[in-house]
């Protein structure tokens, strides 16, 4: 089955007692049992509810994988992956990566005896003399979170294999419409799927996929015992959103195009990070491991202090201030005060993240809005 096919249908069937094409929403924490432990194949919600199940089904059918859980929120599942490990144990990573994953490796996982490394990936040699007996995981964001950096999936998978890392990639900002990190030797794919992938707006969650038995185990079991599972009506929002995640994605690419092309010949813009360019360091990886360049974009604003970058940043009407991303209204979003805000000024300036840096998330609107809005902000 083709991709926008499977977003359709994957994982559902016509209900078996009442025949509603739509998966319904299973409002029930728990399920009965004729006699103990002798159920349907459901016994408690926050293990498996069959509304999640359609849902992680799609998921894992988007990304051509065997296994799919849903989590509470991207964080969530991220959590999970991190909880696989024991004190002691290395984790290496990006240098620019979502400010709430950073956090959460530095100020929660650290104090368990977990050992990060931040570094700069764009050349995945730059990962073999941090590896040591204790390197566990190898976790990438591609693009990332918020200078669009690409990072070489298979080359990193390559490593990963060679020294026995796990190695996981948040591909929120690619959607599996544009990579599949699983594909290209990556072991567990991570989704906020908050954003593409529920590309409303209106749902927060995250997803774990893999094509690993052992892996899915250990992960399902961290799922049921922690619990930060979803509940039906968000899983409901989110099947309903993938059945167009397909047609959305091309309008997010073809607008996403046509404003970076637009902000590159701006006069009060020093720079714009957008790996469809040719002289993005690493475009040609990203043509080799992406089927298109998405909607996501970085600014830097010329000649521009804090105040002239929040005064930019306000004066939109058609793109919202807001944080998040991948929905079909577009954003845009102060990183340094808003997504990143946890990263230490000189860490995040390290990776590009300066005051005057802006990221635009490119919705689904007429690109002469778009474009109008975007004229009007920057003069
Ligand atoms: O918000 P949540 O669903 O928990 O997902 C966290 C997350 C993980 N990975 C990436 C690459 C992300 O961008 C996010 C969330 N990001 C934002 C809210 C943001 O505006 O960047």
């Amino acid at each position: 089955m083709k991709f926008g096919t499977k977003a359709i249908h994957a994982g559902q069937e016509p209900d078996p007692t009442t025949g509603a094409v739509m998966t319904p929403i299973y409002q029930t924490s728990t399920f009965w049992q004729a006699s103990p432990g002798k159920h349907q194949g459901y016994a408690y919600a926050r293990g498996k509810n069959p509304t999640r199940t359609a849902l992680e089904k799609c998921l894992a059918a988007l990304e051509n994988a065997e296994h799919g859980l849903c989590f509470s929120s991207g964080m969530g599942a991220t959590d999970a992956v991190i909880k696989m490990l024991k004190p002691g144990d290395e984790v290496i990573t990006g240098n620019d990566l979502y400010g709430g994953t950073y956090r959460m490796f530095t100020k929660v996982f650290a104090n368990y005896g977990i050992k990060f490394h931040f570094i700069d990936l764009s050349n995945p040699q730059n990962i073999v003399p941090y590896i040591n007996a204790n390197t566990k995981l190898l976790w990438v964001e591609t693009p990332t979170n918020p200078t669009m950096q690409i990072v070489d999936i298979e080359a990193c998978a390559n490593i990963s294999k060679a020294h026995h890392l796990t190695f996981a990639v948040d591909n929120t900002f690619a959607s599996p419409y544009l990579q599949n990190p699983l594909a290209l030797g990556a072991d567990i794919v991570m989704h906020s799927v908050t954003k593409y992938l529920g590309g409303h707006s209106d749902v927060i969650m995250g997803a774990l996929i893999t094509n690993n038995d052992e892996i899915h185990e250990k992960l399902a079991f961290i799922h049921n015992s922690c619990g930060a599972t979803p509940g039906p009506m968000d899983s409901f929002l989110v099947l309903r959103g993938l059945k167009t995640l397909h047609l959305r994605m091309k309008a997010h690419c073809e607008n996403g195009a046509k404003v970076a092309h637009f902000l590159k010949n701006h006069p009060k813009i020093e720079k714009v990070y957008w790996p469809g360019f040719e002289e993005h360091p690493n475009h040609a990886i990203a043509k080799k491991q992406m089927r298109d360049f998405g909607g996501m974009i970085s600014i830097v604003l010329k000649d521009a202090d804090l105040q002239r970058t929040f005064d930019v940043a306000s004066s939109f009407k058609v793109f919202t201030l807001a944080e998040s991303l991948g929905g079909v209204e577009s954003l845009i979003n102060h990183p340094a005060t808003m997504t990143h805000a946890s990263i230490p000024k000189e860490e995040r300036e390290k990776a590009g993240v300066v005051d005057s840096l802006l990221r635009l998330s490119v919705g689904v609107e007429d690109i002469e809005d778009l474009l109008e809005d975007l004229q009007n902000a920057l003069k």
